[in-house]
């Protein structure tokens, strides 16, 4: 019976059927299944691989146009802060004099309008020519002074950065005028 069984599992074997159940008539169909899966994540790698591939040159591509942003930016900034500088103004005064008087009914400073140009040092030299003590206070500059009656007092400005304008105000009296620091770009005296 055992020889039977062998025989027959050997016809299978050479393709004979798999009517008898043996081992033999399956082990084909094994190497024959693994191999399409093999296949099938062998494309999925390679398919990975093109993504990742097409990732880094995309990545690379938008650093390189960063880069050249970055470039352009910084090329615009210089011709910016020279034609500021080309068009600064140069200033010859030590101080800027400045009064704080009443003008009919309305006590106000003159000039209502002060003009200085930016940088380090910037001084005023307000002179109170009323009989009470009037505020000087410049909020966007954080400055804050008072100024007492007859006398002339020198307000020394923070460096300042221009193009820009600042509002004054008396902090001693709401119905005081309104005046207004310009700071205009600088110009170094011989350039
Ligand atoms: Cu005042």
């Amino acid at each position: 019976m055992q020889r039977i069984a062998l025989a027959l599992c050997t016809a299978a074997a050479l393709g004979a059927g798999a009517f008898f159940g043996c081992d033999a008539s399956e082990r084909p169909a094994k190497p024959g299944a693994a191999a399409p899966a093999a296949d099938a994540a062998s494309e999925k790698m390679k398919q990975a691989a093109s993504l990742a591939t097409d990732a880094a040159e995309a990545a690379a591509e938008s650093a390189q146009a960063a880069g050249v942003a970055a470039e352009s930016a910084e090329e615009t900034s210089g011709e910016a802060a020279s034609l500021l500088t080309a068009l600064g103004f140069v200033d010859d005064r030590d101080a800027v004099q400045v009064l704080t008087t009443k003008i009919g009914s309305k006590v106000t400073f003159v000039p209502a309008t002060i003009v200085v140009t930016a940088g380090s040092g910037r001084k005023l030299s307000i002179f109170n020519d009323t009989d009470m003590p009037h505020g000087f206070k410049i909020p966007g500059l954080a400055l804050e002074a008072v100024l007492p009656p007859g006398v002339e007092t020198v307000v020394e400005l923070p460096p300042l950065i221009g193009p820009q304008i600042y509002g004054i105000e008396c902090q001693l009296h709401a119905p005081h005028r309104h005046a207004s620091l310009v700071v205009l770009p600088a110009r170094p005296s011989g350039d």
